[in-house]
């Protein structure tokens, strides 16, 4: 007789009744120290206390001119519009954010695909790397809504069924970032403690979560308490910055009602050693636009 499919241990229960904190069991930065690649190992050490490192200039200013050319040829595209990929603001019905941009845009792939960009995720999760979610978060001004605070962790393990904390993030400007036009906000050191959430994730959830985040959000006196522990630091830059955060880093971002965009492109970068399994916390898979499986096309 066969036996059913092993379910792997869920190493961070997350979504059921109450709240719960559970320390993180994986390293923050996989590769062996010395390895090398783009980043210096005091920039290493900085993002394994943190949670996070910024790089100054991660492409050149004409570099920016060409993908901030290719985030406005996509918003404009009225085909994009009608596409579920395309996210828009609940007020303005601008568009909010474009999924899949690796997949949908060569200049975007390209970027994907830079030995300054992957390098970097391959020196963090020490081992080969795939997308596993792309995104151009435009933020226009006048009104654009923030991100509240979460782990992106707990969504891709809940919903898209990543079973450990080896997924790293790179936000790369494409305009200006200050302090006024809703630059990401990260808590340093929050890295280390894993939030398991309560309350279920509603069927389809992405429909809604990917507007305004409901299941998955931390409690005020769970944010409270991080925020005493670890602070927050508010990430600003000229276009061609970046920053790289941990998966499990509590980050969130504030409305934009300047009239200057904080258009930012996201590039999610999971290790082939951490493919997807089953949602840990969830009725069925994300579709693949949000979160990619290792052997799907590049
Ligand atoms: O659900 C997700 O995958 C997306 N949601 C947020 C708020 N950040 C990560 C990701 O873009
Ligand atoms: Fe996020």
């Amino acid at each position: 007789m066969t036996s059913a499919p092993t379910r792997p241990v869920d190493l961070y229960p997350t979504r059921g009744a109450e709240e719960v904190l559970i320390g993180r069991k994986d390293p923050a930065v996989w590769s062996e120290p010395g390895t090398p690649g783009p980043f210096w190992a005091r920039e290493l050490e900085e993002y394994d206390r943190d949670g996070f490192v910024t790089v100054d200039e991660l492409v050149t200013p004409a570099e920016v001119d060409e993908l901030r050319t290719e985030l406005d040829r996509l918003v404009a595209d009225p085909a994009l519009r009608t596409d579920e990929r395309a996210i828009v603001e609940p007020r303005s019905q601008e568009i909010r954010s474009v999924f899949e941009v690796h997949r949908i845009s060569e200049v975007f792939a390209r970027l994907a695909a830079d030995p300054r960009v992957v390098g970097r995720a391959r020196q963090i999760l020490g081992s080969d790397v795939y997308v596993h979610q792309s995104r151009i978060n435009v933020k226009p001004g006048f009104g654009a809504s923030g991100f509240y605070w979460h782990s992106d962790f707990e969504t891709w393990h809940a919903e898209d069924g990543l079973p450990q904390m080896r997924t790293v993030s790179v936000s790369l400007a494409l305009t200006p970032n200050h302090t006024t036009n809703g630059s990401l906000m990260i808590m340093p050191g929050s890295h280390r403690t894993f939030l398991g959430c309560a309350g279920a994730t509603p069927a389809d959830n992405y429909r809604e979560s990917l507007r305004m985040q409901d299941a998955g959000t931390p409690s005020d006196a769970a944010l409270t308490t991080f925020a005493d522990a670890c602070g927050i630091r508010h990430f600003t830059g000229p276009a061609g910055s970046a920053t790289w955060f941990d998966c499990n880093a509590l980050h969130g971002s504030g409305d934009n009602i300047t009239p200057y965009p904080r258009s930012n492109v996201f590039l999610v970068f999971n290790s082939v050693e951490n493919p997807p399994e089953l949602p840990f916390a969830a009725p069925v898979r994300r579709p693949s636009f949000i979160a990619a499986r290792p052997g799907d096309r590049p």
